[in-house]
């Protein structure tokens, strides 16, 4: 059966489209769907500060890795990052450094909560956006474009609920807290008190600075004063290194797991192990990956576009009964 010439040729071409079209759908390059418009800046544009706290717990082993993951998959001109050890003075330091060099953006994750508003206002000054990543500071909120990180009122309050759940008839606590004047430490230790039921008494509270090494001694020394389940019933720890802290001092004096009410906080691979072994019957969680939504909002202000002041992350609590399931399943 004859076809047409006309129709042969429209069939041609109709043919050479789709082959163009399928060649093109596995090895051309596409723009993203959500390609910036004419003139926007891109990631590849990008030079973003990240004056890091430290390198103190898994927790903050497991956010640098977020950030410097998450610079290299977007692909940006330049992550300029550092360590400050844990001091202040350090990260601002580190902060004027930026500012010097001329960065688009700087992501602050702050030590403690104040004495910020000098080096965010230079900040400022120079027309560098800053985005507050995890910890709070006290600084006015015009100092800087957004602060992004947990609730940690909201976490103390869930690891009061945690004891109120355990000590129904009541009882006694201690604390190991934080790096003393942090916004996790401060907040923390407010939502505990907050939520507590009246009939449990925090009766000592002394900071490990969320290290296990500084733990350690603090917890031998709180065992020299008061006598577990006698003079205490249960601890709230500030977060999971200084709880494996705390679980290296109490075997060693013959404690054993379940014997002490324990709750932690941030949920780690060690938090994990700890509630699979019974130490530990809560786990309240705080999420360090926090890299790809801080370079989304940095991308945003480097073109001017509005941002949420407060991005919260979303968390909850882990308990034994499924730990062992989820420990192989853990990111950090
Ligand atoms: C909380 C974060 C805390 C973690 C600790 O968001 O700042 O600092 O809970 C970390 O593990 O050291």
């Amino acid at each position: 059966m004859s076809i047409s010439r006309t129709f042969a040729a429209r069939l041609m071409a109709l043919l050479v489209i789709v082959g163009l079209a399928g060649c093109g759908a596995s090895s051309a390059p596409t723009t993203a769907p959500d390609a910036p418009a004419t003139g926007a800046k891109t990631y590849s544009d990008m030079v973003l500060c990240y004056p890091q706290l430290g390198a103190e717990s898994d927790w903050r082993t497991a956010n640098t890795a977020s950030i410097k993951e998450t610079a290299a998959t977007l692909g940006i001109k330049q992550l300029v990052f550092s360590d400050a050890q844990q001091k202040q003075e350090n990260q601002i330091s580190a902060v004027r450094a930026c500012i010097q060099q001329g960065v688009d953006v700087i992501a602050l994750p702050p030590v403690v909560e104040d004495g910020w508003d000098a080096v965010l206002t230079e900040a400022k000054n120079a027309g560098i956006p800053v985005i507050i990543v995890d910890r709070s500071v006290s600084a006015d909120k015009s100092l800087y474009s957004t602060h992004i990180g947990s609730n940690m009122v909201l976490e103390g309050e869930r690891a009061a609920a945690e004891f109120n759940k355990m000590m129904p008839n009541g009882g006694a606590i201690l604390e190991l807290s934080g790096t003393t004047g942090s916004g996790a430490a401060v907040g923390r230790a407010k939502g505990l008190r907050n939520k507590l039921n009246s009939n449990i008494t925090i009766i000592d509270s002394q900071t490990g600075n969320f290290t296990r090494a500084e733990a350690v001694p603090v917890m031998q020394a709180l065992l020299k004063k008061y006598t577990p389940g006698t003079d205490f019933q249960g601890i709230f720890i500030h977060n999971d290194d200084m709880g494996i802290g705390v679980i290296e001092v109490l075997k060693a004096a013959g404690i054993k797991p379940g014997d002490l009410k324990i709750v932690s906080v941030d949920g780690t691979r060690g938090g994990f192990q700890a509630m699979v072994d019974g130490w530990f019957q809560a786990d309240v969680e705080c999420n360090p990956l926090l890299g790809p939504q801080v370079f989304e909002l940095a991308l945003k202000l480097m073109n001017g576009q509005p941002v949420e002041p407060e991005v919260i992350t979303n968390e909850t609590v882990y308990y034994p009964e499924n730990a062992a399931e989820l420990l192989p399943t853990r990111k950090y």
